[in-house]
């Protein structure tokens, strides 16, 4: 058994696996490297897969032990929760859409030349008396508030981004006609804040 390997040999089958260099390992490695991705990507995908059933499996073990009075409850409060359908629009509803920082500049363009904060349009008018749905898309990675304390509105914008705005949809119905102002009261672009037409502006309801 000893005899059998002579002395030269383990020499020379390592020269002939060191001997080919950088290149003849390169050439090795990305095929190595492939199977492993992938191997790696598989067994991912399978813990990800038995984690997604075992998750699957708790959730129904936790409404068979739920009491049937209680799953009742959780069903009824599921069906009314925001996942519903839309309630049905309002008898003579205004209806304004307003978006923060729009594309394509992803805000509005200052006097001074700056792409600062905006709600656009930042003006409405509306009638009085007739609910106003209003539905604002926020593309800014920043939340902000329309607040009209004379109409009283005050609702918060999460913050969205520019590829999927966040949306909010809110209705308020004037009770008197004239000029009242809205403002964003959230911390945000400091010069937008303080100039009309940007974090600030006018509703004026008519009759
Ligand atoms: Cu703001």
């Amino acid at each position: 058994m000893t005899q059998q390997a002579t002395p030269l040999e383990p020499e020379a089958t390592t020269q002939q696996a060191t001997s080919p260099g950088p290149e003849r390992r390169y050439n090795h490695a990305g095929p190595l490297a492939v199977t492993l991705a992938v191997l790696l990507l598989f067994v991912f995908g399978m813990l990800a897969w038995i984690g997604f059933k075992e998750a699957g499996n708790q959730n129904e073990r936790h409404w068979m032990i739920m009491p049937a009075g209680q799953a009742q409850m959780m069903a009824a409060s599921s069906a009314s929760g925001p996942s519903s359908a839309p309630t049905p629009a309002p008898p003579g509803a205004q209806y304004e859409k307003l978006s923060v920082n729009p594309p394509p500049l992803y805000g509005v363009k200052n006097p001074h030349g700056t792409v600062v904060d905006a709600f656009v349009p930042a003006d409405l008018t509306v009638k009085v008396g007739k609910p106003v749905v209003v539905t604002v898309l926020n593309y800014d990675s920043m939340p902000h508030t329309w607040t009209a304390s004379g109409l009283g509105v005050n609702e918060m914008v999460p913050a969205g981004s520019a590829h999927s705005p966040s949306k909010v949809t809110f209705t308020f119905t004037p009770k008197s006609a004239g000029s009242f102002t809205w403002q964003c009261e959230t911390p945000c672009n400091s010069w937008s804040m303080t100039h009309v037409g940007y974090m600030e502006g006018t509703v004026t309801v008519t009759q």
